[in-house]
């Protein structure tokens, strides 16, 4: 059998120069792709020295650091499944995604050890480490006594390679299972529609927990061979300094927004670079205008999901890049338009978004009855996205058939914000809608009712929800209201409140 390990196809693509440096930090550090080698190694060996079972799951929540994905390689490496988790995820969403993934090993920060590890020795993980992003901790203490020399396991392409946790339009987060032919098919379309090549340099500004840092822009510069300059935080005034060494960047729409706001972004900022990848949420037309007027660049956007990893994109070369569409299905990607019940409709027609391909996840964790909905009857992923295709084949999202909002790129789930809002005392009901929002492209606005005879302050309703969910979750606005609009059928009706708080933050 071939070695399908994801692993070995990024390090087959390693230059030939191992002391080249692969990876530049923010505070002057730099790592060579000899580094990378020797201490993805030395860090396969030590999870290796666990005894875990086939498939046990790595669970991390840590900060970037380039030693963060040194785990994330040497997880691939030794054959095992890495779950990345937000940083951003409090006790009680840490609980639900540990409890549900059972893994073998949990690596978090050292000032979260207590109540993580709390939590990892409740649901049976026997292995809890440290991992800071100063170059140190329990995970880095022990690799240090292993050896340097490692054989990757070998893997089948469907074997797992990650779970990336994703929520549902109803109950609990899902967990994506993605197999080393899924993220490797994909990294190796991308390698050629981007045209990746020899010199490029990447700067890599995004959080590793999500496929647009940790899969699209990782892997897209690993596949290559080529130097990524690394920032563990998103600063506009860094980047704009970095560009005229970088070719590649990409980023979620507000990125861009905020690079924009910098004077320093100039063409000749910009002068080295080849190439602009947005994704993740809708860019706005304006986004996209205006990047062209200041950099001379015209953003390429496309579109994905933790299920899939990227399904469409504009055009690279030999075609237009047209603000406002996402492109074209990838070379091996089948993407059709349907109507709820199921009929193919003609270009130009609005319906939700099919896709099948090697790309496409291998189910979600220890739920194959949500599993099974998902997919049709023929195999195409329902993504839950609603859109066209045009005459000439280009794909618009026009909208989402799941209740979500994407604000600067996370997802939130109204059901989820608004389950931990109606268990609060006095509350009869709430509702949780996206409105726009200049810096986050769309923000959460709570909608609250009381029960008769309670008084709610909505300030309050904000400060219990800061204590207990991650920070990008918490509404930008909450109100208390006296009745929601329903249809009638008493459904409420979130098209009309997102009308009327739709200026909110103009
Ligand atoms: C931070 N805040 C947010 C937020 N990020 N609020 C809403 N939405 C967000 N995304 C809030 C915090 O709660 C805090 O509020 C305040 O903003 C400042 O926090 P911060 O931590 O200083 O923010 P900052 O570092 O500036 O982060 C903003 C950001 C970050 C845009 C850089 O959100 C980010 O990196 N986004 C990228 C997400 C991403 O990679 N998505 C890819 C998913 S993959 P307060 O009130 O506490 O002050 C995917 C598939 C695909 O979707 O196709 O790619
Ligand atoms: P996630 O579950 O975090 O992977 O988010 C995936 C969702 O992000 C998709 O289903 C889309 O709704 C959205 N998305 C990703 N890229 C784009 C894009 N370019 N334009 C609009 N929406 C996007």
């Amino acid at each position: 059998m071939k070695n399908q390990n994801l692993f070995t196809a990024l390090r087959a693509a390693f230059p030939a120069d191992l002391d080249a440096v692969a990876i530049e930090t923010d505070n002057g550090l730099t790592y060579s792709w000899a580094d990378l080698e020797r201490s993805t190694a030395m860090m396969a060996n030590l999870l290796q020295s666990l005894n875990l079972p086939r498939g046990a799951r790595v669970a991390v929540q840590v900060e970037k650091s380039v030693e963060a994905v040194v785990l994330y390689l040497a997880t691939l490496r030794a054959g095992y499944v890495f779950l990345p988790l937000n940083t951003a995820y409090q006790s009680t969403e840490i609980e639900y995604f540990i409890g549900n993934a059972e893994p073998a090993v949990l690596v978090c920060s050292s000032r979260n050890l207590g109540w993580v590890s709390k939590i990892a020795f409740k649901a049976g993980t026997q292995n809890v480490f440290t991992l800071d992003d100063d170059r140190t901790g329990s995970l880095l203490d022990r690799a240090a006594h292993c050896s340097d020399q490692h054989e990757a396991a070998v893997m089948h392409e469907d074997d797992l390679a990650a779970i990336l946790y994703t929520s549902g339009t109803t109950g609990r987060s899902k967990g994506a299972m993605l197999s080393h032919g899924n993220l490797l098919s994909n990294a190796l379309v991308l390698k050629d529609y981007w045209g990746w090549k020899k010199g490029d340099v990447l700067i890599h500004a995004l959080p590793i927990f999500h496929v647009h840092g940790l899969f699209v822009a990782l892997h897209g510069a690993l596949i290559n061979g080529s130097k990524m300059i690394w920032m563990s935080k998103f600063d506009p005034k860094r980047v704009v300094e970095k560009l005229p060494e970088a070719t590649v960047f990409m980023g979620v729409p507000t990125l861009y927004v905020r690079l924009l706001a910098e004077p320093g972004l100039t063409q000749e900022a910009c002068r080295n670079m080849r190439l602009f990848v947005a994704g993740s949420a809708p860019l706005l037309i304006e986004t996209f205008n205006d990047w062209k007027a200041r950099t001379g660049h015209t953003i390429l956007e496309r579109y994905g999901m933790s299920e899939t990893a990227m399904l469409t994109s504009n055009p690279y070369q030999g075609g237009e890049r047209r603000g406002g569409t996402v492109g074209f299905a990838l070379p091996g990607v089948s993407l059709r338009v349907q109507t709820d019940d199921g009929q193919p409709l003609p270009l130009g027609e609005i319906g939700g978004i099919q896709v099948k391909g090697p790309n496409i996840f291998k189910g979600y964790w220890r739920m194959p009855e949500k599993t099974k909905e998902e997919f049709t009857a023929d195999g195409y992923f329902k993504t839950g996205d609603v859109g066209k295709i045009d005459a000439d084949g280009y794909i618009t999202i026009v909208g989402r058939s799941k209740d979500l909002i994407i604000s600067g790129g996370y997802n939130v789930y109204p059901a989820e914000i608004e389950g931990y809002i109606n268990d609060m005392p006095g509350v009869a009901e709430s509702a949780l809608v996206g409105v726009p929002h200049p810096d986050f492209g769309e923000a959460g606005v709570a909608v609250v009712i009381a029960k008769p005879g309670a008084a709610l302050d909505a300030a309050q309703i904000l400060a219990t929800l800061k204590s207990t969910l991650a920070n990008f979750k918490i509404p930008k606005q909450c109100f208390v209201v006296n009745e929601l609009p329903r249809n009638t059928m008493g459904k409420v009706q979130k098209n009309l409140l997102r009308d009327q708080y739709k200026g909110l933050f103009a």
